[in-house]
Formats: C-alpha cells, sequence, structure tokens
C-alpha cells in the first residue's frame, strides 16, 4: 500500500482486513448517472495507482470509490435515452444513463468489485470480455452463476490482472440485450512501464454499435440479424460523433471493440498505425506492421498506434461504404444512366413536386432539402468547410493541430489549409481523352475515329512481345 492509498484509506476509516467484511459491502456506492452524450473530459484518478486515462468517444469513464483497497464501481442496467445524434434520439437500454454505459478504467493489480443493480424489465448479468477471473465472475447466466433479476444487485469481484483493452456486455438474452445497446468498454491500465506497452499523449476509445431503428421510431428492432439501419461509434451517428482532437507529434492509441453483428475495416486518413493490442493483450513488436485500415471482427478488439505527424482535418471511417450511411432503403433500383426526362414531365403534370433521384447518381441527396419524418437522422448529412462531407454512421475526423494544448481535447473548429495546398480546377485546355478501342487493336485504324495527340500507345498482343 502507498502513502496516497492509506490516505485515502483512513479518509473513510477503513480498517485493514485480509478479506471482505459484512460490514464493508453494507452500503454501495452512491451511482453515478450520465445524461450527456457528449465526449467527457479524462477522468484524473483521484485515488489508488496514477494512470494516464482514455478519453470515450461520446461517453465517459465511471468514477469510483476505494473500500479498503478495493476499488468499487456501481453500474446500473436500465432504460436510457440516447441521442444517437442530434435530431434523433433513441429508447435504449443501457448503464448510468447511457448507452453504451461508463468505461471502466483499473490498473494491473486492482482488486475491483463490481456492483450491478438491474433496473430492466427481464433479468441480466454482466461478463467481462477478456478478463482473467475466478470462474464464478464470468457473468454467463446458467453457467457461471444465477441470472440477476429484476430490482437485485449482484457483486462481481476480481483482481484485474493483465492490462489491456477489454469490454463488458450482458450474457443474458444477449441477443436482445446488445441489440439494445448493453455495453461497455474496460481499459486496465499498466502498474509500472510494459516493455509491450507504449506511453501515449492520447489514448481513445469506443465500441462500434448497430441498431435498426425504423424511420420515426424510437426503440430498436431487436430481431433484425444483418440489415441495420444506424451504424454507430458507441451509439453515435456521424455528425453525431465528436472529433478525434490532437496536437502534433503526439503518439496516439485509438482502442476500438466490435460488438454488432458483422465486421468493420476501420480506416485513417493520412497516417499509417500499427496493431500494438487486442483484448488478448499487447502485441510482440515481431507482429506489428504497418495499415491504414485494420478490420475488427465481431467480439474482437484492436488497439492501434501512431505518432500523429501530419497537420490537417483526416476522415476516420469504417471502409464498408453502406456503413457511413445513416438510415436508406436498400431495395430500390440502380438509376444511373437512365434519362427519365420526359417520364418526369408527365408525372410532375399530375404532381407538381414529384422529382425523380439517383440518375446521376446519388451525390445530390446530400444537399437536398428533403423532409424528414420527425426522430430520422438525413441518410448522407454532416457539413465541412468545403461543403456537405455526404457521411453518416461510423465516420468523424482526426484533427490534428500544432497549437493543440497538451491535454486539451476541445474541438479547434476546421482546419485551414496553408494556401496552394489543395485540389484545384485546372483552368488551362482540355484536350481529347485518348481512348481504349478494342476493334483498332484487332484491325488498326478504325476509320472516322479521330485520333489525338496523345492517344495511347498499346501493344497489340502476338506480334513478337513475350506472351503467358
Ligand atoms: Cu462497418
Amino acid at each position: 500500500m502507498d502513502r496516497r492509498q492509506f490516505i485515502a484509506g483512513a479518509a473513510v476509516g477503513a480498517v485493514a482486513a485480509a478479506s471482505v467484511s459484512k460490514a464493508a459491502l453494507a452500503t454501495l456506492p452512491e451511482p453515478v448517472i450520465q445524461t450527456s452524450a457528449d465526449t467527457a473530459p479524462p477522468l484524473m484518478p483521484s485515488t489508488g495507482r496514477p494512470y494516464n486515462p482514455v478519453v470515450t468517444l461520446n461517453g465517459w469513464t465511471a468514477p469510483w470509490r476505494m473500500n479498503n483497497g478495493v476499488k468499487e464501481f456501481h453500474l446500473v442496467a436500465e432504460p436510457v435515452e440516447r441521442e444517437i445524434a442530434p435530431g434523433m434520439v433513441a429508447r435504449l437500454w443501457g448503464y448510468n444513463g447511457q448507452s453504451p454505459g461508463p468505461t471502466i478504467e483499473v490498473v494491473e493489480g486492482d482488486r475491483v468489485r463490481l456492483f450491478v443493480t438491474n433496473r430492466l424489465p427481464e433479468s441480466t448479468s454482466i461478463h467481462w470480455h477478456g478478463q482473467r477471473l475466478p470462474n464464478g465472475m464470468d457473468g454467463v447466466v446458467g453457467l457461471n452463476q444465477r441470472a440477476i433479476p429484476v430490482g437485485k444487485t449482484y457483486v462481481y469481484e476480481f483482481i484485474a490482472r493483465r492490462p489491456g483493452t477489454f469490454m463488458y456486455h450482458p450474457h443474458a438474452d444477449e441477443m436482445v440485450q446488445m441489440a439494445m445497446g448493453m455495453m461497455g468498454f474496460w481499459v486496465t491500465h499498466p502498474r509500472t512501464r510494459h516493455p509491450l506497452i507504449n506511453e501515449v499523449q492520447r489514448d481513445f476509445c469506443f465500441l462500434l454499435n448497430a441498431y435498426d431503428i425504423d424511420p420515426g421510431s424510437l426503440v430498436p428492432k431487436i430481431n433484425t440479424m444483418l440489415d441495420f439501419n444506424l451504424w454507430t461509434f458507441n451509439s453515435r451517428a456521424f455528425p453525431g460523433i465528436d472529433s478525434m482532437n490532437v496536437r502534433l507529434g503526439d503518439r496516439v492509441r485509438i482502442r476500438v471493440g466490435n460488438l454488432t453483428m458483422t465486421n468493420h475495416p476501420i480506416h485513417l486518413h493520412g497516417h499509417e498505425f500499427e496493431v500494438t493490442g487486442t483484448d488478448g493483450g499487447p502485441t510482440p513488436p515481431g507482429s506489428r506492421w504497418p495499415e491504414v485500415t485494420t478490420d475488427i471482427a465481431v467480439g474482437q478488439m484492436r488497439q492501434v498506434e501512431f505518432i500523429a505527424d501530419e497537420e490537417g482535418d483526416w476522415a476516420f471511417h469504417c471502409h464498408k461504404s453502406h456503413h457511413t450511411m445513416n438510415p436508406m432503403g436498400h431495395d430500390v433500383p440502380t438509376m444511373i444512366g437512365i434519362d427519365h426526362r420526359g417520364l418526369v414531365g408527365r408525372i410532375q403534370q399530375l404532381e407538381p413536386e414529384y422529382m425523380m433521384m439517383g440518375e446521376r447518381g446519388m451525390a445530390d441527396m446530400k444537399d437536398m432539402p428533403m423532409m424528414l419524418p420527425e426522430q430520422t437522422l438525413a441518410m448522407m448529412a454532416g457539413f465541412g468547410p468545403h461543403g456537405p462531407i455526404g457521411m453518416g454512421g461510423m465516420f468523424t475526423t482526426f484533427k490534428v493541430r500544432r497549437d493543440q494544448k497538451p491535454g486539451d481535447y476541445s474541438d479547434p473548429g476546421w482546419y485551414t489549409q496553408p494556401p496552394g495546398t489543395q485540389a484545384f480546377e485546372w483552368q488551362g485546355e482540355l484536350p481529347e481523352p485518348a481512348r481504349f478501342s478494342a476493334e483498332r487493336l484487332n484491325t488498326g485504324e478504325v476509320p472516322g475515329l479521330r485520333r489525338s495527340a496523345l492517344e495511347m500507345q498499346v501493344r497489340k498482343p502476338g506480334s513478337g512481345s513475350h506472351s503467358h
């Protein structure tokens, strides 16, 4: 026990004891309820071993109580209202007022006691994904414990044995309870300098989740297996997801866990990262190689690290393009290349408001002011400094600034690009495009085809060059 812990222990009048006494359990720590969906600033540890806290994207870290050297948390499983993005609130299930629940941060070797109160309409449990713990603390209903009945509180207790990136979720009626948003992040910080764990200046974390909420409604459809319409980071969809803001030159760690029904290739622009850890622990250096996308399978966690050495506003998103869209129908025909001007004119005689969409692609949708039912997000939303971004779902920005203060996580606004460093419109003459012609390949010159100055030189097959 170090001096700080001793003082903290003395302050609550605790006496050192080898085992947990009934008296110590007599009072529960007050549960802390979060009403905001904003990214909370890092929670600096006030008791226990010091560590460098994480920042949960559109989330927060649960405060704890030190009781006789044990870190005590109180999670309340309950129905919550979660703002998915401005303009849309969902009725989910979560913990302590939000979905996901609060991030739990502890230090390797900490004895942790978690009180779990069930205020859901059905029984539940919590599984501590990735932890080494006694079998009876693993949370699988029927296998490891009885389910926590409605209105009851259960106590989980174990030592956080290995440092790393973990999560928690129910192992009772899993399909329903996870479709309703019950999950949370867990970080165990190393006790001392760890040979495989770098010290970083910024440490972000969030979970990947997905919901199927019909336009205009509030509650997710719990029986959906694959065709979700809201793809979210920590139960937020872009443009509701905060940016990750760092100082130029910071070493950054981003920890991501996947509790959806499909994999997500998570992609960062402008930098290369290495996967430095999974929910199995830190990865050995020989297994690390540079990537700009890492695929995170269902039930997996990945932590990536890199130096933020390029100033700017960089996209950070799932690379499945359907996952950077908000609600849309998938059962619509492709209209690209179809000319229905005549048809539109005839329909407009009957219905003047009628418009045809999608015959030149769907990019126009992002600037189209459409009346949406209440409680519905635009399919492609979000504005940047240069116009509509045309993204929703699993998308946010990673902002690197020279003048961001150490430890300052606030949004610096949009990046001002140095003059002459942005893609620009060509003002000169446009040469005739060089077109490939299969006919010309076979027969030589095609009569009537105009030859341009920039025509491609194509070697004919079978004319003496090597062939396969
Ligand atoms: Cu995805």
